[in-house]
């Protein structure tokens, strides 16, 4: 599904995550190769059918419209984690359907998922379990016609091969999701796609809808088993050879679409460094010229205190100045007024010694008339 949210990681890590996957496609095959899911005890008259298609594409609710055991996925992470057998009983034949994990999957790469279904579908050939065909599912609600769905059609068709294409049945689901008209003008596009369906049409695969629940799915799986059985698929003769996964058609394939991926999160990756790089000299600009005007507001602000302390140190000075004055004036003042005071006195003593100096004079003068008058 093309709206399915990814796990939450930063977007380099799961970019780095991804690239690493494609080590995994080695000649010894994938790492932590899981034991094939074990194929309980089939008999000739049974039938064996696999359902493919990515994740979330409704492959397990197909098989839950035949059998009880299948189990759904919430629609929004990948459910189905390893290959599981379900059975169902059709036309008096015991039905084995095998749930596959899809490719695309919000949790495993697709190397993993190759290299189990490739370790099932060898292990099935090795145990003479033949596969009476494939139901590929596609949600018709899936508008990703071209990159990464292409390629998935491509793998697909590689790990079946040809001749066994014409048990294959190229199922649409999602039909309850989309106008009946848009579907269908999407399904003609898918028909016609050469590069789609279209390739696969030519060697017999058989294109259905699975629109109707189990009805829609009964039809399916009846289509097959009117098929004749196709022997055996492409990747199962390769590694029968003893060809490694690696070097197996759907192996190349796979590679050319890690490599791909490779290329288009490189380029990612490099696009997001030089983000980071212009963002990165954008917040040096920009710290330089905030601390350029920090410079400039201190500067400024250092100017107006100076000015300031400046102000006040005048204003001091001047009050300080006219207090001198007043006091100046107060003792001119009272200098004056002493000074004019001490002046009084004077003349006061000055009148006095005066008129003493008169009283002596008459004193004198007194005591000689008293001479003269004996
Ligand atoms: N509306 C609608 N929902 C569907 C249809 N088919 C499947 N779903 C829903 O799609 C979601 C995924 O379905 P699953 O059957 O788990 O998908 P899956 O292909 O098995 O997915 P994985 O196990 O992750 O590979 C579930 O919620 C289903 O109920 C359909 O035809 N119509
Ligand atoms: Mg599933």
């Amino acid at each position: 599904m093309t709206e399915r949210p990814m796990p939450r990681r930063s977007t380099l890590e799961r970019i780095r995550s991804q690239i690493s996957s494609k080590n995994k496609l080695t000649k010894e095959g994938p790492k932590n190769e899981p034991a094939p899911v074990p194929l309980p005890n089939i008999g000739p008259d049974d039938t064996v059918i696999a359902v493919m298609g990515v994740t979330g594409v409704g492959k397990s609710k197909f098989i839950s419209h035949l059998s009880r055991t299948a189990v759904v996925g919430d629609g929004v992470k990948s459910c189905t984690a390893t290959i599981s057998i379900h059975t169902a009983f059709l036309e008096g034949r015991n039905i084995y359907l095998i749930d596959t994990p899809g490719f695309d999957d919000t949790t495993r790469t697709d190397t993993e998922i190759l290299g189990e279904i490739a370790a099932w579908l060898k292990k099935s050939y090795d145990d003479k379990v033949q596969l009476a065909g494939i139901v590929y599912l596609h949600a018709i609600t899936d508008n990703r016609v071209g990159g990464s769905g292409v390629t998935n059609i491509r793998l697909f068709k590689e790990l079946c091969g040809e001749k066994a294409l014409s048990s294959v049945v190229l199922a649409t689901t999602m039909w309850d999701l989309m106008p009946r008209e848009k579907a269908e003008k999407r399904e003609e596009e898918l028909i016609s796609n050469e590069q789609f369906w279209g390739g696969l049409l030519q060697h017999g695969c058989r294109v259905m809808r699975q629109d109707d629940g189990s009805v829609s799915a009964t039809r399916i799986v009846r289509h097959i088993l009117a098929q004749k059985a196709p022997g055996t698929f492409q990747i199962q003769e390769e590694m029968a050879n003893g060809t490694p996964l690696i070097e197996t058609r759907v192996g190349k394939v796979l590679e050319e679409k890690i490599d791909a991926q490779a290329r288009e999160f490189n380029e990612q990756i490099k696009a997001l460094q030089e983000e980071i790089a212009r963002l990165k000299l954008e917040r040096e600009a920009e710290e330089a010229k905030e601390r350029e005007e920090r410079k400039e507001r201190e500067e400024r602000e250092n100017q107006e205190r100076e000015a300031e302390k400046e102000r006040e140190r005048q204003e001091w000075e001047a009050q300080k100045e006219k207090e001198r004055q007043e006091w100046e004036a107060r003792e001119k003042g009272e200098r004056e007024k002493k000074e004019a005071e001490f002046q009084e006195r004077l003349k006061k003593l000055e009148e006095q010694s005066e008129k003493n100096t008169k009283e002596k004079e008459e004193l004198k003068k007194t005591r000689w008339q008293i001479c003269v008058v004996m």
